[in-house]
């Protein structure tokens, strides 16, 4: 009986401590890789070999407006975000073609002001725009803020192609993310297709400023270490979790043994 009084405290104490830490997700799309290689932003997505092989990389089909498949790489830099998307879509109608990323800047699941949005056109026209408070949304540059990152397209085979980048700390407050490592950020997209003159979202459904969104996640990983040829997150809870682990341990046990030498006295 005494060995189980031992026991039992031990074992709680590690399963508390072991449980991984994860990054809270609004849900199960969660994309995030670090690259040292920026792409280049040209609306190729083979400007050079390799370009996108380290991005995360998620295939999808629209969840609302006409289905179209698609897929998205996301990867950062150091300094910036950067985001592409091939997309089904039957003619090139150049301008009149365009993606959009919405950003959820706090991640909470709910569109508000100044939540940051990037927008590609099919003749390579790059915005950086901003959720107003109603409803709409405009370019940075119409609010006095400045238009920071780049953006280009290109068509080919019934699929359109975007490439872009956003700065992860533009210092555009109020109308863009401010975002450093380990951060995450929720997004979704909408494609206009003005062949068929219809919008299409992934994952949300709707993008209205101020509604509760089922927006993926996106998540800033940091540089990684390279340690005998096998890389190593430095994402600090990753390192810590297992010493937090021990150091908990020799607590519980140090706790018990004490207790054990007062009842002895
Ligand atoms: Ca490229
Ligand atoms: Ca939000
Ligand atoms: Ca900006
Ligand atoms: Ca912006």
């Amino acid at each position: 009986m005494k060995k189980l009084s031992i026991f039992i405290p031990i074992f709680l104490t590690s399963v508390l401590l072991l449980m991984p830490i994860a990054p809270v997700q609004s849900n199960s799309i969660y994309l995030h890789s670090y690259t040292t290689t920026p792409p280049v932003i040209d609306g190729d997505l083979n400007s050079f070999v390799g370009e996108w092989t380290n991005a995360a990389i998620q295939e999808f089909d629209t969840t609302s407006g006409p289905s179209k498949h698609g897929k998205i790489y996301v990867m950062n830099t150091q300094t910036d975000l950067f985001i592409a998307i091939e997309i089904d879509d039957g003619a090139n109608d150049g301008n009149k073609d365009f993606i959009q990323i919405f950003f959820d800047n706090d991640d909470d699941g709910t569109a508000e002001y100044g939540d940051d949005i990037l927008e590609v056109y099919g003749d390579s026209t790059f915005e950086d725009r901003f959720n107003k408070a109603d409803g709409s949304n405009t370019l940075d540059t119409n609010d006095l803020g400045s238009n920071d990152g780049s953006g280009a397209a290109s068509y080919g085979s019934g699929l359109a192609f975007f490439e872009m980048s956003h700065p992860l700390k533009s210092g555009d407050t109020g109308h863009d993310f401010q975002l450093s490592f380990g951060d995450i950020v929720g997004f979704t997209l909408r494609y206009r297709d003005e062949g068929t003159g219809t919008y299409s979202y992934w994952p949300t459904t709707s993008t209205s400023e101020g509604s509760t969104e089922d927006y993926g996640d996106i998540g800033i990983d940091s540089p990684k270490n390279v340690v005998g040829g096998i890389y190593a997150s430095t994402d600090k809870l990753n390192i810590l979790t297992p010493y937090i682990a021990l150091v908990g341990l020799i607590g519980a046990i140090s706790t018990i043994f004490a207790i054990r030498r007062w009842r002895k006295d």
